[in-house]
């Protein structure tokens, strides 16, 4: 599996999908977080100049709908991904996304 390391601002926003994802499926990553003093020097860095930025093994990705694409076929939660099925029973039937809910900022 590769490095995962996803960039977003200290927020859920457009990553937490991707926060999600990773907690649910079990999988490490780095949750690389801006503050917006920190922001203007990463911004030119990105494919766009936008967050969130996906870095895969050094890198960089951009676009959260393609982000959460990708992350959904290579962690291999297509089908289980509860919030495919929108329903808060099967959310907490995530052990590990049941953790991650109740310790997310
Ligand atoms: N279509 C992009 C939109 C990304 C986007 O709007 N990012 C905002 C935060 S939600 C951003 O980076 N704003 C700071 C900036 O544009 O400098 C996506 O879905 O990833």
């Amino acid at each position: 599996m590769p490095a995962f390391r996803l960039h977003y601002f200290d927020s859920r926003g457009r990553a937490e999908i991707a926060r999600l994802m990773f907690n649910a499926a079990g999988q490490e990553f780095d949750d690389v977080r801006y503050s917006k003093e920190e922001w203007p020097a990463f911004k030119p860095k990105t494919p766009l100049g936008q967050l969130p930025v996906l870095e895969v093994d050094g890198k960089l990705y951009a676009e959260s709908g393609a982000i959460f694409n990708y992350l959904a076929r290579e962690l291999d939660i297509l089908e289980p991904f509860p919030l495919l099925r929108a329903n808060r029973k099967t959310v907490e039937s995530n052990s590990r996304l049941a953790a991650y809910l109740k310790t997310r900022k």
